[in-house]
C-alpha cells in the first residue's frame, strides 16, 4: 500500500517541525514548499538524511512551486508573515490573508480531495478563508489551536499537580487568542475534575497563563514564535486523520448552529478521522461558558467581517 501524501507549505519553523514530526512517525511522505528559494529543498534534503539514524524511510521533497504537491491526502498550510513593528494587526491579517488565498487556490486545485489544516494566524479567520477560497466541504477544512491550547493547559496541570501529564486531559473552546476559552470542570486527572483537586484561584491561574501561552513564549524567544508544541499537536491532528482514528481533539470547525453559532470557524471538540472532521460534539455550557463562547466568536466574526468572507 502506499504511504499517504502530506503537503506542508511553508517551511519555517512550524512547518519543518511539522514535516520532522511526521516523518519521525512514519505517518506519511512529506513534500515541503515555501516562496524562498533553496530552504524547502535544503530542510527536506536534510531530513531525508535523518532517515537512515532514525529508521524511517519516508519520502521528502522540498519545492518552491507545487507541481509535487498533486493528489495530497493532507495539506497543512503555516505559510505567512510574522508582525514587524510598524505593523498592526490588521496590517498582518490582510497580508496572511493574500498569502493563504494563493497558497489554498495552488493546492484545491491540484490536491482536490485533500483535508486542508490551516496553522497561520489569525488562525479562526484564516480558517475561514480556506473553507471560501477552496470551495471544500466544510469537514475537510480545519484550523489547528486547540490542540496547542489544551496541551500547554494540561503541562501546567500536570506540573501543579505533580501528576503524570497522560493522566491529564483539558478541555479548550473558542477562537485562538486572548479569547480562548478553557473549561476547568470538563479537565481532568484520571476521570477526576480538576475543580475537585486544585482551589479555585489556582485554576484561574493556570487558566491565565494558557491563555497567555504563546506571548510568553515569543517574549522569552524575542525573535520568532512556538515551534515545537504547535508541530505536535499539527502531527496528532494528521495521525488521527489518516490513522481514521475518529480521535476526539479541539479543532477550529467550520459551526452551523452548534453551540448557537452560524456560519463560523470557531474553535470546539471534534472527532477526527478520515474523512476530516466526522462530528463536532457539542455539550452544555454554563451560562457564563456560553457567554465567553460568544465573546471569542464575536471577535472571530469581527476579523472575518473585515475581510469581507
Ligand atoms: O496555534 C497556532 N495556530 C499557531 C499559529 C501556532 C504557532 C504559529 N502560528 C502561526 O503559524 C504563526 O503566527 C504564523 O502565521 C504561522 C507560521 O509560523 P512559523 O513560526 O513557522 O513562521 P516562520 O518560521 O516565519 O515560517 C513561515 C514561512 C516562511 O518560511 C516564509 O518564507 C513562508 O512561510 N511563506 C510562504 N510559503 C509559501 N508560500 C507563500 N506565499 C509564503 N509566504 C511566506
Amino acid at each position: 500500500m502506499a504511504r499517504p501524501k502530506v503537503t506542508v507549505v511553508g517551511a519555517g519553523n512550524v512547518g519543518a517541525t511539522v514535516a520532522q514530526y511526521i516523518v519521525e512517525r512514519e505517518l506519511a511522505d512529506v513534500v515541503l514548499t515555501d516562496v524562498v528559494e533553496g530552504l524547502p529543498q535544503g530542510k527536506a534534503l536534510d531530513l531525508l538524511q535523518a532517515g537512515p539514524v532514525h529508521g524511517y524511510d519516508c519520502r521528502l521533497i522540498g519545492a518552491n512551486d507545487y507541481k509535487g504537491t498533486a493528489g495530497s491526502d493532507i495539506v497543512v498550510i503555516t505559510a505567512g508573515l510574522a508582525r514587524k513593528p510598524g505593523m498592526s494587526r490588521d496590517d498582518l491579517l490582510q497580508k496572511n490573508a493574500d498569502i493563504v488565498g494563493g497558497v489554498v487556490d495552488e493546492v484545491a486545485r491540484l490536491s482536490p480531495d485533500a483535508i486542508l489544516i490551516v496553522v497561520t494566524n489569525p488562525l479562526d479567520a484564516m480558517a475561514q478563508l480556506a473553507w471560501k477560497r477552496s470551495g471544500f466541504p466544510k469537514h475537510r477544512v480545519i484550523g489547528m489551536a486547540g490542540v496547542l491550547d489544551s496541551a500547554r493547559f494540561r503541562t501546567f496541570i500536570a506540573e501543579a499537580l505533580e501528576v503524570s501529564v497522560e493522566n491529564v486531559t483539558a478541555f479548550v473552546l473558542g477562537g485562538h487568542g486572548d479569547t480562548m476559552v478553557p473549561l476547568p470542570r470538563y479537565s481532568t486527572v484520571a476521570g477526576i475534575p480538576i475543580t475537585e483537586l486544585l482551589p479555585k484561584e489556582r485554576i484561574e491561574a493556570l487558566v491565565k497563563r494558557t491563555a497567555n501561552g504563546g506571548a510568553e513564549i515569543v517574549n522569552l524567544l524575542k525573535t520568532g514564535s512556538a515551534f515545537y508544541a504547535p508541530a505536535a499537536s499539527v502531527v496528532d491532528m494528521v495521525g488521527a486523520i489518516l490513522k481514521d482514528k475518529k480521535k476526539v481533539l479541539p479543532c477550529t470547525a467550520y459551526l452551523d448552529g452548534e453551540y448557537g453559532i452560524r456560519g463560523l470557524f470557531v474553535g470546539v471538540p471534534v472527532k477526527l478521522g478520515r474523512r476530516g472532521v466526522l462530528q463536532v460534539m457539542e455539550i452544555p455550557l454554563l451560562p457564563d461558558e456560553q457567554a465567553a463562547l460568544g465573546r471569542s466568536a464575536d471577535a472571530v466574526r469581527e476579523l472575518v467581517q473585515k475581510l469581507k468572507l
